[in-house]
Parts: structure tokens; C-alpha cells; sequence
């Protein structure tokens, strides 16, 4: 046949399927105008995707509402369809629901993040409005994964519900939520590609029926390839697997990441007059991926190194209940850093995202979320397995998932968890064992195509119990030079296990240090939240994997900070691990990636997108990051050229002597030529000439720009004559391995930097200001002890009898700023305090602080110095 006859044909097919799909099935979003309620009094209306935590997981007060959430909807359904079968579908509702319709209960379900129908046929008035009632709790369940994990558990149902409306017959929707048809690829070649398609049919009639089931195969240039009609019978209510005869097509164009060729596959099923009953349609992508324990992951029979993301799927300000075209930009943002591999962790994302990484080419790792512990029971095994269930039917057929999960770090209660005895943990390590078994047995026999994986984090007990023998692929988390050791120990530890391990196929599935664009450092250290460390701890990793060959692949956490509300990063109740910040705003590594992933076309990148209000004293130079595909380019400060560097590994570093003001930084490579403007502070002495305020994060080793003062504090020094630091006293908290200070939310203040860093029994701190009139902020926090029990602080801690008070006299210059200041007796929990004083400054004396303990150590956070005109 002729190609124009047969693209005639597909669009008719296409039409056809279009025009009778209003009449016979329908899927109504019904989103808009809920009402929702806490306590079934008060109700507001609200839309679906809904959360109530998208606030309370960010404020002051320790824990989030985890509780009942009460929705409620009417929805009309017309006399015309009275012989119709109608569905309630919920894509994810976090974490267990109880349905209602008409004041009847019609089921309930458990997980949050997985998709589940109901069929509420026999509950549904024609020619009227029905009730649908949702009573939604995300409590604390035993029973349900996951049940402790490093995000927010936020409450609500937060993806679409639809009401489903089809005819007697119909593709099923009763197999895990599934569509009802799955697609496999019993062999795929550069030659050949041949797909089988099973559909489930469901006829609830009382008469058997005689039904068509049409399969056709549309190329993406809208050729009709395959058109095949399997007819059969099918029995009243009952319900059939239809298995087609296996369809073949010569020389597919092969799905790959470079190359994401996606074919359409329609379903039509028909009545024996040929009346459209039900229709469905999905991608079908021809690839196959393998595995070896020497040379890593294969895709079509070519190795690939998988360099990506992991992704979590909440948002700044959304909680998540994210809107899909923010979601969808997601997506976008990870293909265009050069990605070929997304882990969505740890459960299972939106559907329409995993549409996305077919069309885009990007390969998933997708997962269930049993995560750092399991429960010794019934319940909790039957849960987990029925969502995996439910994971690997939703979804199966999208050619980009490669990877089923079902387990992450599942050991890591039990390592940090004092309170269990000896046999407790014992008992503990042979049940998640036997889950893990039950679930890759589970995982192997519903998706036979598919590679298994799980997640492990940096410990033995992996290896000894030997559930890191299980998966086709074993992913690592490891976090060398943040919570483990230093940056360079990764590859010695990867080489170590696979030379002890021999047969795994190995991979980095999260590694990466959380980064606060806010922190800058020329001098970045383990644990500061610069991203100066990020940039570096990255770079150095990608080289570890890369030098090594049998890596299957690493995916960084986290594609994006996201809502963890127990942490106390610098900003607290945001794992910062993002390449990208909480509104997606890239960090200055997501250009690095970049940089090293996508060749498509030459990329340049001035890292130096958050050098706020840097501050340089004399001759000093600071050092700052290009990001390129390229070999070489040429560096232009202020229309100087300053010299030719070499990208190694995507990155070269070169000492730049700003001028004060405002500086061009152009960067030229071939045709590029790019150019950032940066805004310094070079100052010669603490004059006050050229600035008004100048500010010191005491205690730091790194600059803070300061959103809420709009300044940037300078980092601490000893003291040097006519300049500034401390006379004596030690960075708090700070050590060989940590450099945050005190890992704390601090309340009243967003400035978290500024007041986790401080130092400890400094009695003086000088600052060489000239005489004249000065408005002064100190900042402190009690870094230690709980609070007292006072008027701020009824209910929630009392001070603990063992932690020494800490009382100091704080003074300026001689005058005194407070006396006896005992931060724990006077303000809640973790409180930035800010005292402030006017001084005069005489006789060249310049600027003292003194520090006088009456008891403990007194702590400083930090100083504002303000010149008064
Ligand atoms: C991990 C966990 C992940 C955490 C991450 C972290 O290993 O798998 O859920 O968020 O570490 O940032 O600590």
C-alpha cells in the first residue's frame, strides 16, 4: 500500500478513535472545587492538586500536621448514562484514603504515591448530583512505607481525580490500577522489533459478548504500520486477558537517549457492528537494556555510562500539590543539563513526567517507597508488595523505565538505632531480607524484561546478609567528604567492592553535599554549605565514576532541594542537596554538568552567578569557575584579557583581580562570547569611604549574603592590626569533618548561616574603625542548651540539668550592651538574638567587643557595623 493511503488511514483511525471516544469512555478531571475540612466543621474550598502541610512544614514550630484531612465534592451524572459503568480514579492521595459516594463507603487504600480506582457504579444516582467524600490521613502508619525517610510526608490528595464514565465493555481498570493492556518486546534488534500486546477486558453485561480488539502501530510521521484485528468472546461479568499475536516491524528506529524514536500504539475495541467501545493509546519505543558487572549498562548493545538525577517531586511553596507544568519544566531542566537518567525517588512521581522521559529520552530508574525500615508484620509485607504491584502495572509500558526499584538504605535505622537489642536487630535484618526477597521475586516475575535495583547506604551489613546479591544492579549511596570521610575515598571504596563482589553490577545512585547559593568560599570545606564545596565534591566524583568502567552510572542527589522538615540545613526544613534550588533556580554545578553531559552544541558558564557583594581587601584576587564543552578560552576582565585557560574536566579556575564596582567578566571560546557583570567590594582600609555598612560572619570561614540585611558578612580572622578579627576563642561545632556549626533551625531569623556559625569563649573581638558615630548589631544564639522553662517556652523543653548555663556581660567599647545576657533564660529554643547599640568611637581606639563570662563560655554569631551620618 501506498504511503499516503496508509497515513489517510491512520488519521481516519485516529479521528475515528477521537470522535467516538466523548460517546463510549470518558475520563473527567475533576479537580476544580472541593471542599476540605481538618475537622469537619470549618470547610474552605480548595482545588485538586491539594495539600494542607505546603505551610506548616516550613515554619518555626517543630513537626508538621500529620492527621486526618477531610474532601468532599458533588458531582452530576446524567440520565443518558444510566447504562454506563463509572470509575472514580485517584492518581495519589498521600498516604491512606477511605471514599465515599452517596454517604456509602466504596473501599479505602494504602500508599501514597501510587494511583487506585474504584468502581462505583452501584453507588451512583442518574439525573442528579452524588457525593463523593475522601477522608485522607498521612498519621504515622506502621503499616504503610514509607515510614521514616529524609522528606516531607506532605498530606492531601495531591495528583488529578478523574470520573470515569465507559460502556459495559471495557479495557479493565481493576488490575492494579493499570490501563489494562500491557506491552511487551519479546525481541528487539537492529533488524526487527516485535511487540505483544495483552489487553484486559472487562464485560460486565449480563449477555456474553462478541468484541474486536483493533491493534495498530502509527510511526512518528503518522504511517500506519501494523493494523491487526484479534476478535474473541467474551463471557457476561466476566473479565479476559486478550493476548495478540506477535507484531513485527523490520529495521525499527531504535529509542535511545540521543535519539528518544517513539512509535504510537492505539487500541480500539469494538462491538461486532464495529461500534467503538473503548480505546487507549501508549508509546512503544524499541530499545533493550542489559547489564555486565565489568562494563556497566548497555542500551541497544552499546555501552552507556548513566549520568543523572535523582528527583523528588515537591516544590517551593507547593508542598506536593505542584502544578504538572511546573513538574513538566522539571523534566526539561534535567535534559538540557545533558542527563540520560532520572532515579524518580523514592516512590513513584506523576505519570505525564515518565510520558515526558520517553518523548525526551531519558531513562528511569523508578521505586517503591520502602525506605530505612521495615515493620515484622503482615500487614506491612502485604502493603508493600501490593504497591509494588500497582508501581510496576502503572508503569510498565513506558519505554523509558528500564529500572524497577523497591528498596533504599533499609538498613539505617537499624545501624543508628541504640534502643534495639542484640536480637532485635537480628530479627529486623532476616525480615527485610525476606521482604526484599518477596519483593525482587515479585519485581522479576511482573516485569521479566526489566532490571531489578535497590539502593544501600555506606555499611557491611549490606554485604553480610547478602540482599545486596539480590537486585540485577545495586545502586550505592554514598556520601564520602559530607557524612563519611573525604571526597577521594569514593573510588578506593567502589574498586574494594568490586573486587570483593565480583558478579554485581555496580552504581553511584546518590551522592552530593548540600549547597546554599547564599555561601561562598575561596577556601570551601567539608560540611559549609558553599557551593564552592558542591562544585568541588561533584567534579571530583563525575572523574571517579568516569575513570572507571564497570560503574554502571551515578545519579546525584538531589536534582533539587526539597522539604525534609526535621533538617536544619542553612535553610532549615530544605535538604539542600539540589543542583537546582527549591524554585528550580539553578546553582552554579547544574552549568557544570552541563558542561561535561551535553555536546549538542559549545557551552560556556562564568560561575559566578551568586558572588553577592564579595568583598576583597587590598590586592587581594579571588578565584572563580568557567564551565565549558570546549578546550580553551580567552578570560576579559574589564576589556583586559587576563589569559587563555584549559577546561579539564569541564572546568578551569582562575584567580581574578576585580576592580571595586561594578566588573565585566567576559569569557570568549570560538564563536561564544559571553559575559557576566559582578559587583565587588575592594577595600584598602576599614575607612567607611566607599561602603556605609560592613558586616563579619563570626565564627565562619565563608562569606554569607544576607537577604534579610542585604549585605554580605565577611568571613572571621584572627586579628589583624588595623583590620579586624577575633583576639581569642574557637569556631563552634566547626571540626575536621563538619563545618556548620550547629545544624539548627533557627527561629526568628531566615539568616541561618549567619547564626549556626559562631564562636565560643572569644572575650574580645576588634575591629580598626576610625573615630566617628557607629550603630553596632551583635548576633548570638544559644548553640546548646535547651531552653529554660520560661514565658515562651511553657510546654516544650525543659532545660536539661546536666548543660552549664552560659552567662556573659556584653560590652562595646566600655559601654555596656547587657548584662548577665543568659540567652537559654531569656528566649526560646534556637532564637537569633540581635543586640543593638550606638557607639562613639575616640582616640583611634577603633571598635571592642568584650565578651565577659560569668558563667560557661559566651558565643557570637556575628556583627553589623553601621556608620551614622
Ligand atoms: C540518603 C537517602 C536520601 C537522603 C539523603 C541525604 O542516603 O537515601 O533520602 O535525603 O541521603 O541527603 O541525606
Amino acid at each position: 500500500m501506498p504511503h499516503t493511503i496508509h497515513k489517510i488511514l491512520s488519521l481516519c483511525l485516529l479521528m475515528g478513535v477521537a470522535l467516538s471516544f466523548h460517546s463510549y469512555s470518558q475520563s473527567k478531571v475533576i479537580n476544580s472545587g472541593w471542599q476540605f475540612s481538618e475537622d469537619q466543621s470549618n470547610w474552605q474550598t480548595v482545588n485538586i492538586p491539594h495539600t494542607w502541610n505546603k505551610t506548616d512544614a516550613f515554619d518555626d514550630l517543630r513537626g508538621y500536621r500529620r492527621g486526618l484531612g477531610y474532601y468532599q465534592k458533588q458531582v452530576f451524572i446524567p440520565l443518558e448514562e444510566s447504562d454506563k459503568i463509572h470509575y472514580l480514579k485517584f492518581n495519589a492521595v498521600n498516604q491512606e484514603a477511605t471514599i465515599l459516594v452517596n454517604g456509602i463507603k466504596v473501599g479505602s487504600h494504602k500508599g501514597g504515591y501510587t494511583a487506585f480506582n474504584f468502581n462505583i457504579t452501584e453507588f451512583v444516582k442518574y439525573n442528579a448530583y452524588n457525593l463523593i467524600e475522601v477522608t485522607v490521613d498521612n498519621s504515622h502508619n506502621v503499616d504503610i512505607p514509607p515510614l521514616d525517610a529524609d522528606f516531607t510526608f506532605y498530606g492531601g490528595i495531591y495528583r488529578d481525580v478523574e470520573l470515569i464514565t465507559l460502556s459495559k465493555q471495557h479495557f479493565s481498570l481493576d488490575d492494579f490500577a493499570s490501563e489494562g493492556f500491557y506491552i511487551n518486546y519479546p525481541y528487539v534488534s537492529k533488524g526487527a522489533g516485535k511487540i505483544e500486546v495483552t489487553g484486559i477486558i472487562n464485560n460486565s453485561d449480563v449477555s456474553d459478548a462478541k468484541l474486536k480488539l483493533i491493534i495498530s502501530l502509527i510511526d512518528h510521521e503518522d504511517y500506519l504500520l501494523i493494523d491487526r484485528t484479534e476478535k474473541f468472546e467474551i463471557k457476561s461479568k466476566s473479565s479476559e486477558s486478550i493476548v495478540s499475536s506477535t507484531l513485527k516491524i523490520v529495521h525499527p528506529k531504535l529509542w535511545s537517549p540521543e535519539s528518544p524514536y517513539l512509535y504510537k500504539l492505539k487500541l480500539v475495541l469494538q462491538d461486532n457492528e464495529g461500534n467503538i467501545l473503548d480505546s487507549k493509546t501508549s508509546n512503544v519505543g524499541f530499545r533493550w537494556a542489559s547489564v555486565d558487572p565489568e562494563k556497566g549498562f548497555f542500551l541497544n548493545g552499546k555501552p552507556i555510562k548513566l549520568i543523572g538525577v535523582n528527583r523528588h517531586q515537591d516544590y517551593k511553596g507547593f508542598g506536593n500539590a505542584v502544578p504538572m507544568a511546573l513538574q513538566k519544566e522539571d523534566i526539561h531542566l534535567i535534559k538540557d543539563m545533558g542527563a540520560n537518567v532520572v532515579r524518580f525517588a523514592h516512590y513513584p512521581h506523576s505519570r505525564a513526567l515518565y510520558d515526558l522521559c520517553d518523548e525526551l529520552g531519558i531513562l528511569v530508574w523508578t521505586e517503591i517507597p520502602v525506605i530505612n525500615l521495615v515493620t515484622d508484620s503482615k500487614a506491612y509485607f502485604d502493603v508493600s508488595l501490593a504497591m509494588q504491584k500497582e508501581h510496576i502495572k502503572q508503569y510498565y509500558n513506558h519505554p523509558s523505565v528500564v529500572m524497577f526499584g523497591y528498596m533504599n538504605e533499609i538498613f539505617i535505622r537499624l545501624a543508628f538505632n541504640n534502643k534495639l537489642t542484640a536480637a532485635d536487630k537480628e530479627n529486623l535484618k532476616v525480615e527485610s531480607v525476606k521482604l526484599a526477597t518477596q519483593l525482587e521475586n515479585l519485581t522479576r516475575r511482573l516485569a521479566p524484561h526489566h532490571i531489578t535495583v535497590m539502593a544501600c547506604h555506606l555499611n557491611e551489613v549490606y554485604n553480610e546478609t547478602g540482599i545486596a546479591d539480590l537486585p540485577m544492579l545495586l545502586g550505592w549511596n554514598l556520601y564520602f567528604g559530607w557524612y563519611d570521610r573525604q571526597i577521594e575515598d569514593l573510588g578506593p571504596f567502589l574498586d574494594e567492592q568490586h573486587r570483593r563482589f565480583p558478579n554485581r553490577v555496580l552504581f553511584l545512585s546518590e551522592y552530593g553535599p548540600g549547597a546554599d547559593v547564599r555561601i561562598f568560599t575561596d577556601n570551601p570545606k567539608k560540611f559549609d554549605f558553599s557551593t564552592d564545596y558542591q562544585a568541588k565534591l561533584h567534579q571530583s566524583y563525575y572523574k571517579q565514576i568516569t575513570d572507571r568502567p564497570f560503574m554502571a552510572g551515578m545519579t546525584a542527589w538531589n536534582f533539587a532541594d526539597f522539604g525534609s522538615e526535621f533538617r536544619g540545613d542553612a535553610i532549615p526544613h530544605v535538604n539542600q542537596k539540589g543542583l537546582v534550588q527549591y524554585d528550580r533556580t539553578p546553582k552554579d554545578v547544574y552549568y557544570w554538568y552541563k558542561s561535561v553531559l551535553d555536546d549538542t552544541e559549545p557551552f560556556v558558564y562564568i560561575a559566578t552567578a551568586y558572588l553577592n557583594g564579595l568583598t576583597l581587601f587590598q590586592n587581594e584576587t579571588y578565584p572563580i569557575q568557567i564551565y565549558s564543552n570546549q578546550k580553551e578560552a580567552s578570560v576579559i576582565l574589564n576589556g583586559k584579557t587576563l589569559k587563555t585557560v584549559q577546561f579539564e574536566n569541564g572546568v578551569a579556575t582562575i584567580e581574578v583581580p576585580f576592580e571595586h564596582g561594578k566588573n565585566k567578566i567576559n569569557v570568549v571560546s570560538g564563536d561564544i562570547d559571553i559575559q557576566n557583570e559582578i559587583d565587588i567590594n575592594r577595600i584598602q582600609s576599614l575607612d567607611f569611604n566607599d561602603f556605609e555598612r560592613f558586616g563579619i560572619n563570626i565564627g565562619a570561614h565563608f562569606y554569607f549574603y544576607d537577604e534579610e540585611r542585604n549585605i554580605t558578612f565577611v568571613p572571621d580572622q584572627p586579628y589583624k592590626l588595623n583590620w579586624f578579627g577575633h583576639i581569642n576563642g574557637e569556631a563552634f561545632g566547626m571540626t575536621k569533618d563538619k563545618n556548620q556549626g550547629i545544624p539548627h533551625n533557627i527561629k526568628n531569623s531566615t539568616s541561618e548561616p549567619l547564626f549556626q556559625t559562631m564562636l565560643e569563649a572569644c572575650s574580645t573581638y576588634k575591629v580598626d574603625i576610625p573615630n566617628g558615630r557607629y550603630k553596632v548589631d551583635l548576633f548570638f544564639v544559644e548553640p546548646q542548651i535547651r531552653a529554660n522553662e520560661n514565658i515562651y517556652n511553657l510546654k516544650e523543653t525543659k532545660a536539661n540539668a546536666d548543660q552549664k548555663q552560659r552567662v556573659f556581660d556584653v560590652s562595646v567599647n566600655d559601654v555596656i550592651v547587657e548584662k548577665q545576657f543568659n540567652i537559654a533564660n531569656s528566649y526560646p529554643e534556637k532564637y537569633g538574638v540581635t543586640l543593638s547599640t550606638t557607639i562613639e568611637v575616640a582616640d583611634n581606639k577603633g571598635l571592642s567587643i568584650v565578651l565577659n563570662p560569668i558563667e560557661g563560655k559566651p558565643v557570637i554569631s556575628g556583627v553589623l557595623i553601621e556608620k551614622m551620618k
